[in-house]
């Protein structure tokens, strides 16, 4: 992250006042030998266009913001050293684009693995101006426009709709504004029970009135607020249900508060019972979201945005599309991803996760959602990220929410040639790994769909039985001879919440993809793969093959010549990973071989 900020200019001392000043900024100091004329054209909004003139100078034309994404797109074109583009027309195809921090105003940033806030300590804001402009140009430079500053768990007292927080708060989107970033902040439903009013009931007059008031002073203090995003009735998180209300009520009592000032309600669907019993079998975790929203298809205002996790279940390695952003046309949805590593790494491990934003994209038609945002991987760590080749999350992400259609390699190869500046055959075999990374890592995972099997909380290193008595409806419920749940029509009938040509993909377990068939299919052991190898053979296989490529994965890592500080950073992490992998190839194989009593074909040391 800091090598690409690097390429860019590094000193940028003083606030540009605008974005077309930020955008001569940025060309006359990253192409000083290009002449390169702006021209504002309202009309073009965030769309920009990029003409080469005959006498090889170039005219950037857009909206405002237009401007300055289309002089990063010449900037990042040259850097690359590709070809520059004659005619170059590009608007957004998704209206916000948002990063979505998980920081507490007391420092911490909850699944954070890049050190603490870049903006909250000890209950307040605590942010060096400096970063704040290096954070805006990196959401800049890949388009980016929305940032949500805090945790959707919003901890008391730490609210930042209070009037103790609205001058700072506004001096921090003062700073963003030049960069196109609007902000975003998360709300606590029952907040106006913190103000002396005895309930948060949605349909209260008290309450509307309340919220009415509290948007009136937010956006007297910040005009161009984006908007609140709400975590409500979720992993214990106040909501609408408390007083019998559904989320349609609940949200469009929120955005009638916000609409006089063009805000929008980003209202997250990730509920579910959180309190299941592991007996009960009739609880299927991931039809919840569906259960809770679809019938409300219609009922949104329109300036509320179902905000949709990418998965039914919650970030994990491989799960299929959410249903429900196939299933509700007359909603305003945005699809949730997670560049903080959680499920998959901690940023210890690599994890190059477009080819998993691509397969989804697959899934998605473009139209059917407005919006996309990210749960950001970013903290107050030198390099932001914890682990430096994460980064490639953070830039991909913004590539591929401008355009969905962005191809996997050139984006990963962009980020490569910007970042690091050396040989080419190491610049291809560094692409390679970091587009391998994510087969590698659910191989020696949970491979197969089968998920989880994750240590419960931290998230971090296996522990195949550790949800499986637990509350939160995660369970494989592996057994001597099978393993799965059946969620087609005649297990849980989670299938049938998609289109039917989906459901005939995946419901027959012959037929099904290997990656997800463990995901809908309870199967014995011996069951027959595609490829002719038994179940239980390929669960062996994954572990050990995925281990085996961090091997060589690391021996790659070590042989690149990263420039310092990453290099030791990247070296160490490596070594992490692969004590990592060997911990999960022969915990998983091993709680497998125990349970099964089949041997592996190939005869590897399981232990037992
Ligand atoms: C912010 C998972 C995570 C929680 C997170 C939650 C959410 O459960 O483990 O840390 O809370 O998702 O997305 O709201």
């Amino acid at each position: 992250m800091k090598a690409w900020l690097s390429r860019l200019h590094t000193d940028l001392v003083t606030v540009p006042s605008s974005p077309e000043e930020l955008a001569r900024f940025e060309l006359s100091h990253a192409l000083p030998d290009i002449s390169c004329r702006i021209e504002t054209d309202p009309s073009m909004g965030e769309g920009y266009h990029i003409c080469r003139k005959s006498d090889g100078s170039f005219l950037i034309s857009g909206g405002s913001t237009g401007i300055l994404y289309g002089s990063y797109a010449l900037i990042r074109s040259a850097l690359c050293e590709k070809s520059m583009p004659d005619n170059l027309s590009s608007s957004p195809r998704y209206a916000l684009r948002m990063i979505n921090c998980w920081d507490n105003m007391d420092g911490t940033v909850e699944r954070g693995y890049s050190g603490r806030s870049l903006f909250f300590e000890d209950g307040h804001f605590h942010y060096d101006p400096f970063r704040m402009r290096e954070l805006g140009r990196l959401m800049a430079s890949v388009g980016l426009n929305i940032l949500c500053i805090n945790n959707v768990n919003v901890h008391f007292p730490a609210q930042l709709l209070l009037e103790d927080y609205l001058p700072e708060a506004a001096s921090l989107a003062d700073l963003f504004r030049p960069f196109g970033v609007r902000l975003m902040f998360s709300i606590d439903y029952s907040q106006p029970m913190r103000h002396g009013i005895s309930t948060a009931d949605p349909l209260d007059p008290a309450v509307q009135e309340w919220w009415k008031g509290t948007a009136k002073r937010v956006y007297n203090a910040i005009p161009d607020l984006a908007g609140f995003l709400v975590k409500a009735d979720s992993e214990g998180r106040p909501g609408p249900f408390t007083y019998g209300r559904n989320h349609a009520e609940g949200a469009n009592m929120l955005a009638d508060a916000v609409r006089p000032y063009g805000g929008k309600i980003v209202w997250r669907c990730f509920v579910y019972n959180c309190r299941q019993d592991w007996r009960d079998k009739t609880t299927d975790r991931p039809k919840a979201a569906w259960e809770h929203y679809a019938y409300l298809d219609g009922q949104f205002a329109d300036n509320v945005i179902l905000q949709i996790k990418h998965g039914p279940f919650d970030f994990q390695v491989r799960e299929p599309l959410s249903p429900l952003l196939l299933g509700m046309k007359k909603t305003n949805l945005a699809m949730e991803l997670q560049l903080a590593q959680e499920y998959t790494g901690h940023q210890i491990d690599i994890y190059t996760m477009i080819p998993m934003w691509r397969e989804l994209f697959e899934e998605l038609p473009a139209e059917n959602i407005m919006s996309v945002a990210a749960v950001s991987n970013l903290g107050r760590d030198e390099n932001y990220t914890g682990h430096p080749l994460a980064a490639v999350n953070f830039f991909t992400y913004g590539l591929l929410a401008w355009d969905p259609e962005t191809d996997t390699t050139a984006a990963v190869a962009e980020w490569a040639r910007l970042t690091y500046i050396i040989p080419a055959e190491d610049e291809k075999k560094l692409v390679n790994l970091l587009l391998s990374s994510r087969r590698v890592y659910e191989k020696y995972t949970a491979p197969l769909g089968i998920g989880w099997m994750v240590t419960p909380h931290d998230h971090y290193g296996p522990n195949p039985s550790g949800y499986e008595y637990d509350m939160w409806g995660t369970y494989h419920k592996a057994s001597h001879d099978a393993i799965g749940i059946d969620r087609t029509a005649s297990g849980t009938g989670y299938l049938n919440q998609y289109p039917e040509y989906i459901q005939k993909k995946y419901e027959d377990p012959g037929t099904c993809p290997d990656l997800y068939l463990l995901f809908y299919h309870r199967l014995p052991y011996t069951f027959r793969m595609k490829d002719g190898r038994t179940l239980i053979q390929r669960i062996y296989d994954d572990h050990f093959e995925g281990y085996y490529d961090v091997i060589s994965m690391v021996e790659t890592i070590h042989d690149l010549p990263f420039p310092n500080p990453d290099r030791d950073v990247i070296r160490e992490r490596a070594n992490r990973q692969l004590h990592n992998a060997k911990e999960w190839c022969d915990i998983i194989n091993t709680f497998f071989h125990r349970l099964s009593g089949i041997e592996d074909e190939h005869g590897r040391i399981i232990y037992d």
